[in-house]
């Protein structure tokens, strides 16, 4: 029997509120797993807390499969999280879910809806069509392209949320606050500029409209969620007796720091935990180059030293070690905190990294990597002493670029420059792969001939080989 109503589960499943007595207040894009996990899990915490009409509408931009899995169950699923012990607890925060390809009119009519007061996103760093050396929307991202050519039609985030406010424009309706919580720098500010730029592109008083008047908090987020597996949803039919497809896996630690900026309201958050701040960027920075960075640089290495998950990674000495050694080095680049212990941080990273309980997919982590190796490394650079450990990701990065095959399996490279990434690496010696790539992502060049000279040794001998003598320097 598939999960349809909170009366078939175990009462100690249940959200500790009757879902159904609150309105949608939040409109989410990107209903994936970690939404799943995080922002809907907390407000599922503050609506049981304190109330309100604050449940979330899902948007799933491409796939019909998320919409599948989840709305026929009336939005609930099984949030379960994993370490020694396991805890499961059924979420009631979301209160339905549409695919916005094809036809994105009723999600924009969701999102004129005087009730929608916030819109939230994790859609990952490639939908949203930055163009981050310019601060602008980058006119050549499929997405954004076809929404300038038919923004009444969009189809990506920026022509999405521009079309949803110039409807709240023409309607005098005040904007919704735009919540951007995907793992970038900065992030309220990336997309407000991004979105003003693009709204420009259609109408300059509709861009001058935005920028005086939507907010956009900045915010950091923190859940490692991996895919949800056969496993995870087994396991959900076994503690709430029902068929769950929309069940999801993660550990128990969750962050969430906001910028309390809310001019229409926000769920009381606080009562779930979440920290609210004036200025979130170090908190930003401590998280991009601590957890984030480290965790390319396992991804990159582990993968290519034959392990599958995270915490297998973590099992090998070698890499043990090069995972501290980065954590002390992207500390080193981040301004200190008051009553932040980021030696406690660190610990409780290698703690998380290492749940026997969380499958998490190196190759998952691995995606993405020319969206994902700027904020994490890149940008620490200039503020490192000691830039050994940023060569060795950039060229544990570069290696799985090259698609080099000498002591591995063939695989996918998955990036969205993946086509010219592969072109500039083909064939290559380490230094053609650095200056190739470079040219596509900027790498700095301070990093350039430790990366060459790492990069080399992967080319020609067994990663594990590589990674031993690296721990041993
Ligand atoms: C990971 C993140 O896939 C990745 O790139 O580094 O998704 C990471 O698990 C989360 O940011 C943790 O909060």
């Amino acid at each position: 029997m598939r999960l349809t109503s909170l009366t078939q589960v175990p009462a100690a499943l249940r959200p500790g509120y009757d879902p159904a007595r609150h309105g949608i207040g939040i409109v989410h894009l990107g209903l994936g797993a970690f939404h799943k996990a995080h922002q809907a899990a907390l407000t599922d915490l503050a609506l049981a807390a304190s109330g309100g009409d604050w449940r979330i509408l899902g948007v799933s931009l491409r796939s019909m499969r998320v919409v599948d899995e989840i709305a026929p169950q009336n939005g609930l699923y099984t949030l379960i999280e994993r370490e020694t012990a396991t805890r499961a607890h059924v979420v009631g925060s979301i209160a339905g879910a549409l695919c916005s390809a094809g036809d994105p009119g009723p999600v924009l009519a969701a999102m004129a809806l005087p009730s929608c007061r916030i819109v939230s996103l994790t859609v990952t760093e490639k939908a949203y069509g930055l163009n981050r050396a310019t601060g602008t929307c980058d006119p050549a991202h499929p997405a954004v392209a076809a929404d300038l050519a038919n923004p009444n039609h969009p189809q990506g985030v920026l022509g999405l949320l521009t079309a949803a406010l110039r409807l709240r424009r023409d309607a005098g309706t005040a904007p919704f606050t735009v919540l951007c919580c995907d793992n970038l720098p900065d992030n309220g500010a990336l997309l407000r500029d991004a979105v003003v730029d693009f709204a420009g592109r259609l109408s300059p008083d509709l861009a001058g409209w935005i920028a005086q008047n939507v907010a956009f908090p900045s915010a950091m987020v923190d859940r490692i969620t991996p895919a949800a597996t056969p496993q995870t949803l087994a396991d959900a039919a076994d503690l709430t007796g029902c068929t769950d497809l929309a069940a999801v896996e993660t550990e128990p630690f969750c962050q969430w720091v906001i910028e309390d900026h809310f001019p229409l309201g926000r769920p009381d958050w606080e009562a779930a935990g979440v920290i609210f701040v004036t200025d979130v960027a170090p908190y930003e920075a401590m998280k991009l180059r601590m957890l984030n960075g480290t965790h390319s640089m396992l991804a990159y290495a582990g993968f290519h030293s034959g392990h599958q998950y995270v915490r297998d990674a973590m099992a090998d000495p070698a890499l043990a070690a090069l995972v501290r050694r980065h954590f002390s080095a992207a500390r080193s680049t981040l301004a200190p905190m008051a009553g932040f212990d980021a030696g406690r941080y660190a610990d409780d990273l290698a703690t998380r990294f290492e749940n026997p309980s969380i499958a998490h997919q190196t190759f998952q982590i691995a995606m993405d990597g020319s969206e994902k190796m700027p904020q994490r490394i890149f940008s620490a650079v200039s503020k490192a002493q000691d830039l050994r450990p940023f060569a060795f990701a950039t060229a544990a990065w570069l290696r799985h670029v090259s698609g080099s095959t000498h002591d591995c399996p063939a695989y996918e490279l998955r990036d969205p420059r993946a086509t010219l990434l592969l072109a500039a690496a083909k064939d290559q010696t380490a230094a053609g792969i650095y200056d190739g790539v470079s040219r596509i992502v900027s790498i700095p060049e301070v990093l350039r001939a430790q990366t060459i000279s790492i990069l080399h040794e992967m080319l020609i001998r067994p990663m594990s080989e590589v990674l031993t003598e690296e721990a041993a320097r």
